[in-house]
């Protein structure tokens, strides 16, 4: 069931793999990171900007010991292994805040940044409060991932702390995915996915993600080094050059596709 849906729809939901206990253990963790400047505002931001105060907290498994047991939770691997048919590699984890009044992330697909091939990225994105349309839950374009990384347009920074989006292909739409903490959203690296802002005046929606290369991957844009095996070890993966490509290598060549060019049979 899991590993179908994941296949046919790009992600696969796993209700309730951790504990009320353990999210609001990392609640509190990383609400005192905050305290401490541990977040990374890589956006200028306003005055006012609630980002500003909350910047999202990147690559805290490098330093942090309750962000590298999340990445490599045994219970991730285990949904993981069943989808994907095989243990992941770990490169990357991030905590979102999204206070009342953020803005969102535009949509995009993280292949375009992660550069994993072959095969492609994978994101665990733990709710760590309760989330639905009204505080900014992820949103998700089912049946996207099958297609190439997709070339970027420019997005509406007023409803997204990043700049660039992917549009919704013809024929797909956008579908939100409201969570309660605990649960975990899996995605393939090529789903567009994305959020809107945080509408609400006194929720906020953290989530904290791990995203993973799949086993086939031989390599992964630079910046998500080292990487590490789902016991902790480290592997050696070639460096992508770059990120941010967008197209497909067709005989060695990278040809670019637009959306507007999907179903022309150019991919
Ligand atoms: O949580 C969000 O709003 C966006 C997260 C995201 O894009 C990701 O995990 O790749």
């Amino acid at each position: 069931m899991a590993k179908e849906t994941f296949e046919q729809q790009g992600y696969w939901i796993e209700r309730g793999l951790f504990s009320e206990e353990e999210v609001a253990e990392m609640r509190d963790h990383f609400g005192k990171m905050n305290e401490e400047g541990r977040g990374y505002l890589e956006v200028e931001v306003g005055a006012g900007d609630p980002l500003g105060i909350y910047p999202r907290i990147m690559m805290p498994h490098r330093f942090d010991e309750l962000s590298l047991r999340f990445l490599i939770d045994d219970r991730l691997d285990g949904v993981m292994t069943e989808i994907l048919g095989g243990s992941p590699v770990a490169v990357q984890t991030m905590f979102y805040f999204k206070p009342p009044g953020a803005r969102g992330q535009a949509l995009h697909q993280d292949n375009f940044y992660l550069l994993a091939k072959p095969g492609t990225c994978v994101g665990a994105w733990l709710a760590v409060d309760d989330c639905d349309e009204e505080n900014g839950c992820l949103q998700v374009v089912p049946g996207s991932q099958d297609l190439p990384v997709l070339c970027t347009i420019e997005a509406d920074t007023s409803v997204s702390f990043t700049d660039v989006t992917v549009p919704v292909p013809p024929g797909m739409s956008v579908m939100p995915v409201p969570m309660k903490a605990g649960d975990v959203l899996f995605f393939n690296g090529s789903l567009i996915h994305g959020s809107l802002p945080n509408m609400t005046t006194d929720r906020f929606r953290r989530c904290l993600i791990g995203h993973y290369v799949t086993a086939d991957a031989t390599e992964v844009s630079k910046w998500y080094h080292p990487c590490l095996r789902m016991d902790g070890s480290e592997i050696e993966l070639g460096s992508a050059i770059g990120g941010g490509v967008c197209g497909e290598f067709v005989n060695d060549e990278l040809r670019l596709v637009e959306v507007s060019k999907l179903g022309e049979g150019n991919h």
